[in-house]
């Protein structure tokens, strides 16, 4: 990874995300693999907030924030201003620049999801990333569309008249691919060498690009600060969260767990799902394996 990835850090170090907070990590991982010539896009959310409390900012690469739901309509302007620049004025001559836009998974399974859609079926050259921490975290912890299914937010408490979210998390890399473009996948941040390696082929593809990374969040999900990397690496492994991208329309899984461990061991990590009894964990165990099956992990 070292000799194949720049040392150079485009992502400065000096953030207020919270101690652990995977976000930060994705912002890093893609800039060292997408490198200097990019322009970012970011809708405001937790990545926006903490990254750049004014005069200070954290990206070392232009970079723009943009309303909650807009994220892919100004990458879409960006992309297009780049082509205009070069086509008029002979601006970036032989070079390629990458548009990429963050956004939550509240700014993109939710109220980003018509600007997201539009962007990808006018076929603007540009990298989405959705990082996913599974609800919207920067207000509070409420439920989003990408909240999985039984897990405990502010506007999905588990109690005596809930266990938690009671519908399945939206599939938005299948529904990305629906969209017929050339390139979609999932990534997680415990696995870096495998999402740096989507990013760069995201940029160098010709076309729009998705990418959605599962991202532990220390204060949503509840959990010490020090075990983000491994609880990413738990979802993987239990099977929750699948690696795998879809190039071209071929469908390829990118890492395979050699011997998947029991959904428990990753749903016992986390405050947001310590309401679930055993007949919960049991029947949420039957649907991961079936969607493992389907899967082929
Ligand atoms: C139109 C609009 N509605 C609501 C808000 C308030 N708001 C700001 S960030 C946010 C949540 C963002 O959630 P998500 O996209 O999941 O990102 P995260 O904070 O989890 O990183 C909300 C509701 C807003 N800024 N604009
Ligand atoms: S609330 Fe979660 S996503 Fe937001 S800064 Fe804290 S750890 Fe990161």
């Amino acid at each position: 990874m070292a000799r194949q990835f720049p040392r150079e850090e485009l992502f400065a170090p000096g953030h207020r995300g919270c101690a652990g907070c995977g976000a930060a990590i994705v912002a890093r991982l893609t800039l060292k693999a997408a490198g200097k010539n990019t322009i970012v896009a970011n809708a405001t959310g937790c990545l926006e907030v903490m990254t750049t409390p004014y005069p200070e900012t954290a990206w070392r690469v232009p970079w723009m924030h943009v309303a909650f739901e807009n994220a892919a309509a100004v990458a879409s302007g960006i992309e297009a201003a780049v082509k205009s620049l070069k086509r008029k004025r002979g601006l970036y001559e032989g070079e390629k620049v990458n548009v990429i836009a963050f956004g939550g998974d509240g700014g993109t399974a939710d109220i980003g999801f018509q600007a997201l859609s539009g962007a990808m079926e006018r076929g603007h050259d540009m990298v989405y990333i959705m990082y996913d921490n599974e609800a919207y975290m920067n207000t509070g912890v409420q439920r989003s569309g990408s909240t999985p299914y039984m897990a405990s937010t502010t506007t999905s408490p588990a109690g005596s008249v809930i266990r938690g979210e009671n519908r399945p998390k939206k599939n938005m890399p299948m529904i990305m691919a629906a969209h017929g473009i050339p390139y979609v996948a999932t990534a997680s941040i415990s696995y870096p060498e495998d999402f740096m390696n989507k990013v760069k082929k995201a940029c160098e593809i010709d076309g729009p690009a998705f990418i959605q990374i599962l991202q532990p969040c220390t204060t949503g999900w509840g959990y010490p600060a020090a075990k983000t990397v491994e609880l990413g690496r738990l979802a993987v492994k239990a099977g929750i969260w699948p690696l795998y991208e879809i190039e071209n329309g071929e469908y390829r899984v990118t890492y395979k767990p050699s011997k998947r461990i029991s959904i428990e061991e990753y749903l016992k990590t986390q405050k947001r799902y310590r309401h679930l009894t055993e007949e919960d964990i049991e029947e949420m165990q039957n649907l991961i394996n079936h969607k493992c099956q389907e899967m082929g992990i």
